[in-house]
């Protein structure tokens, strides 16, 4: 049973003064209460250009108003990319729940906080400022008691709820940090994360609940901390009500809350002490631990989520990502509550229990912002009009869209059919590195042009730079380059957890003195920035990033594979799907159906469902360059039937393996293949 402290009371703010002036040019002041302090700032643009030539003029007087410390800060930013070094708001001392719960509970205690969307359509839970704090402060002490303390790092596996938003809260009002691991990651991969964390808490429910299907939970943390030595205690959650075997190590969460006091001292933390621990994927097969620090974070967050999606008190701000995913930890959570804002938990998925689902909810929870992704968008739109058509839009006031690049037809149907041309859609552009949005439409200044498709213009204090195959700055437009970030911003990660050199190889080192952000970008004549795709080995799939070498790891533990390789390609829902390409060992004498079915079966086991391949194709030997490197860039072009672009194949080792494949292809018809879609991947 879901613990509830007091009676819910959903009160809607009045707007306030701002959303009636909204932007003007000449009203600085009204639109950034800071610029007062800028002398003679006017204007979007002049702001963004103040934000990035005078950043710690900037930084330090939004931090001060935005933010409430416990001892003020003594240096705004110390920070030198070169290496790797980024330190924001030094000396001062803040607690990040006090910011996000308590100064709230103190304006405006019987506010919604969150509205939790439940997988069960037409069941939704509110819980104002007050509670939510409860349920921290109970989530706290009970942490304390059992002896979590100041730099611990507690894993979170739990579906998208209040409870896993007060859990995270409870660790940042302690001190201890939280690992969040999405709730669809096999037992391996979050074994692998508690480990790296050394995490010895869980957090966890009984089971879990998506598009009507109940998933194991408990079950596979039980799998998990069995390779998890760290691991004494697992705290359990009832969200459905099946009783789960229960171990020495594992506690009753709600009947154990209950004896704790609603009331919990907040730690006084260093602007630099860890917030949290994410996992993401990188170009090699171990997930990299990046690390979020304090104020720099929320700070981030916090302004990003008001002034990309123009949130106003009173608004509700309905993000559907999984708490599991960055997009989840700063507009789900940290952006909206560091505001005083009403944030949707939504638990479903968009087609459950049909493909209105979305649009109910708008309707029915009056949403005033939508944030999803591009890849739900395009299913949704193969549904037709009629079911968006059902349902009160009105509320709507803002669009936006994550994850990956939104194509023209999905952001047309989006801001025609969706937001009836009423709504600006934002497409933002970011990263579990960047902590929060990077490159948006908005802000703007009021009424300028959004460009479909395109992430456009720098937020407050980022500083986009494209880089030519040499390594040196692109200074025109209409150019495209490797998407750098040339000065650092209070949001961004600090590390990676555990391999500092890892961090600095990735991010820093590819291009001196700027964070290089993996991604290819063009900027228009206009100056406007638009987000190519990946330039390493990271593929995007619905949303969700994935390593090549993640996937070939887990196929190439079965043991009848010899080698593989793994590429993305283009997937019209999706955004991109799996292709491997597998070279069996010599003898090995199995149906290629079953195999594929055994390949399935591992990587899903071993990384998550999202994972499995589309298609696997199994081949006599795969192309390679005389060093022995996979030449996957020959294999994207094949699977894409583009043959005349194969480049150069001078470095093959043996061509005649890329000639090999090609005709294996053309014996098979892909095209007849149904494409499969996982919706535990939507
Ligand atoms: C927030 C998030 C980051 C990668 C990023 C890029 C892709 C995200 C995008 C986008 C084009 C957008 N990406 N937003 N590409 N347009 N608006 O998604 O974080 O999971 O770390 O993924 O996703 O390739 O580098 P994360």
């Amino acid at each position: 049973m879901w613990l509830r402290c007091g009676c819910a009371a959903s009160l809607r703010v009045l707007a306030s003064p701002l959303r009636v002036l909204g932007l003007r040019r000449c009203n600085t002041a009204a639109f950034m209460p800071e610029s007062t302090g800028f002398g003679g700032v006017s204007g979007r643009s002049g702001l963004q250009e103040f934000s990035v030539s005078s950043s710690e003029s900037f930084w330090a007087a939004v931090a001060r108003h935005r933010l409430s410390w416990i001892r003020p800060f003594t240096a705004v930013q110390d920070c030198d990319l070169s290496r790797g070094r980024i330190r924001w708001f030094e000396g001062g001392k803040l607690n990040v729940s006090v910011n996000c719960l308590d100064r709230h509970v103190h304006t405006c205690p019987d506010r919604v906080a969150l509205m939790w969307e439940r997988d069960e359509k037409g069941s939704e839970v509110r819980y104002t400022y007050r509670e939510l704090l409860e349920m921290t402060c109970r989530v706290g002490n009970l942490l304390r008691r059992h002896g979590v303390k100041k730099g611990d790092c507690v894993t979170i596996y739990m579906p998208t709820c209040p409870l896993a938003v007060a859990s995270m809260l409870a660790c940042a009002r302690i001190g201890a940090a939280h690992n969040v691991v999405f709730a669809g990651f096999s037992a391996e991969a979050l074994a692998e994360r508690i480990r790296d964390a050394q995490s010895s808490t869980v957090i966890t429910v009984n089971q879990g609940i998506r598009g009507g299907k109940i998933l194991e939970l408990k079950k596979t943390v039980d799998t998990a901390v069995q390779s998890c030595p760290t691991v004494q205690q697992v705290f359990v959650a009832m969200r459905t009500d099946s009783p789960v075997a229960m171990t020495a190590r594992d506690i009753a969460m709600e009947e154990e809350m209950l004896k704790e006091d609603v009331v919990c001292e907040p730690a006084a933390m260093n602007s630099e002490d860890t917030l949290f621990l994410l996992y993401t994927s990188g170009s090699t097969g171990k997930p990299k631990g990046l690390v979020h620090t304090q104020a720099g974070y929320l700070l981030y967050a916090a302004l990003t989520h008001r002034y990309v999606f123009n949130y106003h008190d009173g608004d509700v701000f309905g993000c559907v990502a999984d708490i599991g995913w960055i997009t989840g930890h700063s507009y789900g959570v940290y952006g909206p509550l560091a505001n005083g804002g009403t944030t949707v938990l939504f638990e479903s998925t968009p087609v459950y229990p049909d493909p209105g689902r979305y649009w109910d909810m708008v309707e029915r929870l009056q949403i005033n912002q939508f944030y999803g992704a591009p890849t739900a968008i395009r299913l949704l739109l193969k549904f037709g009009d009629e079911w968006v058509n059902k349902y009160d839009r009105s509320s709507l006031k803002t669009l936006g869209s994550v994850g990956e690049p939104i194509n023209t037809e999905a952001w047309e149907w989006y801001y025609r059919v969706v937001g009836e041309e009423r709504c600006p859609v934002v497409d933002t552009w970011w990263q579990t590195e960047t902590g929060g949005i990077c490159i948006a439409p908005r802000p703007s200044d009021p009424d300028a042009e959004i460009v479909p498709g395109m992430a456009m213009r720098p937020f407050f204090g980022i500083k986009p730079a494209l880089m030519d195959t040499e390594g040196k700055v692109i200074s025109g437009n209409d150019a495209s380059g490797a998407l750098c970030l040339a000065q650092p911003w209070p949001g961004m990660a600090r590390t990676i957890h555990n391999d500092h050199q890892r961090f600095m190889e990735t991010y820093c080192q590819p291009y001196p003195g700027y964070f290089f952000t993996g991604d290819g970008a063009y900027r228009s004549v206009e100056g406007y920035y638009q987000i190519t795709g990946r330039l390493d080995d990271v593929i995007n799939v619905s949303g969700h990033r994935i390593g090549t070498a993640e996937i070939e790891d887990a196929v190439n533990q079965c043991p009848a594979v010899a080698e593989s390789a793994v590429i993305g390609y283009s997937h019209d829902i999706k955004g991109q799907a799996v292709f491997a390409f597998v070279v069996l060992k010599k003898n090995v004498d199995v149906e290629e159906a079953d195999l594929s079915r055994q390949l399935n079966g591992i990587v899903s086991e071993k990384i998550a469902k999202y994972a499995c391949p589309d298609f696997i194709q199994f081949v006599q030997r795969l192309p390679k360059t005389r060093s022995g490197k996979i030449m996957r860039r020959v294999l994207r072009k094949v699977v894409e039937l583009d043959l005349d672009s194969l480049g150069d194949l001078s470095t093959l080792d043996d061509p005649a393996a890329v000639q090999e494949i090609i005709q294996e292809q053309s014996k098979r018809s892909y095209t007849n293949q149904a494409q499969r879609y996982d919706l535990f991947a939507a």
